[in-house]
């Protein structure tokens, strides 16, 4: 096992991280930002460097900074966290020709995955169910590509192949329209990924976000930890996340994670993963994956009682999975709400001093922050704060569970979203379970409405 790991992240999940450390016995430097210079959590570590000013171009983006960083302090790995360069090949390259290990896939595996057209192509024949769509890129030739939209049929969606994660999409309703839309998306992929390749897909009008949690070591072994409905999310941004899929049968999960852990071994995949898919009349479509620990892991770990930190860091450091398919026991439900610095209802985002911070807890509650009373949220990063997880025998007493932590939580001195929280908890639909990706959106223009006095 490593002696020492160097997080280059920063909030939570660099807290997060440590804790996995501490568990495993490992010393942990944290790299940091002149504007986080002074978090609770850098303190916690037992070593800590500055990278650079606020900017997180500048910081947490800053590749020979953080190499020096894990030189300076004698680290052995490197643990990427999500977002900054989780999912950047040429920095999981660099870290393994510095002579560090990354914790996380081989480069290559981050690569391919990075571009989604050949991503999909690696499962289309790995045997994963894919969204309908064009083979690979699409050509120059206008007469080929209306063939093509319209063998698939409208209305289609136009995806960069550098893209994801909902930048550079386009969607598309006639044949009038596409050609001159592919023009556009492909100019905005060379500008924005440097990449103009784009492809087609059919567009599902009205799904769900759901995703499958895989581990797989470096000697081809490979188990799904069940799925993740993340469809509660606004412009790309997800609010609440939850396992299981409410509505979702335990045999159709069981046979799209055997896919998924199965095509983990043809990949010969590395570390924790998660495969997107969008759900729509009962069927599962691949989209993209995710090589990085996600912000919503801890509702898996909750329905698992598997720490995937602490196993990212174990088969970084070549050891086999503890356990195989058959050991893996699910049980109840969890549901994660990530408490945002913003407002509740605009979405602007408020930054600044904690005034006053009281945290929920009791029987089933988890939360997973760095703040605390006196910190201030700094401008330059994502406005998350705290995931507050809430776990129970059944959904209804998850739920149950979160009303109670979101009314005990308090944090004075800037806005946060708990009060939608609040609102989505006693929401009939969420009750229900099962909305789709648009439903957050449609009842808040509904909401808009009813306030103008429409
Ligand atoms: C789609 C889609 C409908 N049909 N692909 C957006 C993020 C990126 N990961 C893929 N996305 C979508 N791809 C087809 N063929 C709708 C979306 C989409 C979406 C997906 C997941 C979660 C939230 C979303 C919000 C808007 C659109």
């Amino acid at each position: 096992m490593f002696g020492k790991i160097l997080i280059a992240n920063r909030g939570e999940i660099a807290l997060r991280i440590q804790r996995a450390c501490r568990e495993l016995g490992i010393k942990t430097v944290v790299v940091h930002s002149e504007a986080d210079r002074d978090a609770k959590y850098v303190r916690l570590a037992d070593e800590s460097v500055c990278i650079g000013p606020a900017p997180s171009a500048l910081s947490y983006l800053n590749v020979p900074a953080i190499i020096s960083a894990a030189e300076v302090t004698d680290a052995e790995a490197i643990h990427p966290g999500y977002g900054f360069l989780s999912e950047n090949a040429d920095f999981a390259e660099r870290v393994e020709s510095s002579g560090f290990v990354f914790i996380g896939p081989r480069p290559e595996t981050i690569r391919l995955m990075g571009d989604k057209v050949s991503a999909k192509e690696a499962m289309r024949a790995a045997g994963v169910p894919c969204v309908p769509g064009s083979e690979g890129a699409l050509s120059e030739d206008a007469k080929e590509i209306a063939l093509t939209a319209k063998t698939i049929g409208y209305p289609v969606i136009i995806k960069a192949a550098g893209g994801g994660g909902g930048r550079g999409m386009r969607v598309v309703h006639t044949e009038a329209a596409l050609i001159n839309a592919v023009a556009m998306t492909r100019t905005e992929a060379q500008n924005f990924f440097g990449n103009p390749n784009v492809y087609l897909e059919k567009f599902l009008e009205n799904p769900r976000h759901i995703e499958i949690q895989v581990l797989a070591d470096s000697f081809r072994n490979a188990v799904y930890l069940r799925e993740r409905d993340c469809s509660m999310q606004r412009r790309h941004q997800k609010i609440i996340e939850e396992a299981p899929a409410p509505g979702i049968a335990a045999r159709h999960i069981v046979r799209i994670g055997e896919r998924c852990a199965e095509a983990c071994r043809r990949i010969n995949y590395r570390g924790a993963g998660t495969f997107e898919f969008l759900y729509e009349n009962g069927d599962f479509y691949f989209i993209e994956m995710n090589t990085r620990i996600q912000v919503e892991h801890p509702v898996t770990e909750q329905i698992t009682g598997i720490d995937l930190v602490v196993e990212q860091i174990r088969i970084a450091a070549g050891e086999k999975l503890r356990f195989r398919q058959r050991d893996l026991v699910f049980n109840g439900h969890a549901i994660e709400c990530r408490i945002n610095a913003e407002d509740p209802f605009t979405f602007v985002p408020s930054p600044g001093k904690i005034s006053f911070y009281h945290p929920p807890g009791g029987p089933g509650i988890r939360v997973d922050s760095h703040i605390y009373q006196g910190y201030t949220i700094p401008s330059h990063y994502d406005s998350m704060v705290a995931k507050v997880i809430a776990y129970g025998d059944s959904r209804e007493q998850a739920i149950r569970r979160m009303r109670t932590a979101l009314s005990e939580m308090s944090i004075e001195g800037i806005k946060t979203n708990i009060p939608l929280h609040q609102e989505l908890m006693h929401d009939a639909r969420f009750m229900e379970g099962g909305t789709s990706i648009h439903y957050l959106a449609h009842r808040l223009a509904a909401k808009d409405e009813v306030n103008k006095g429409g």
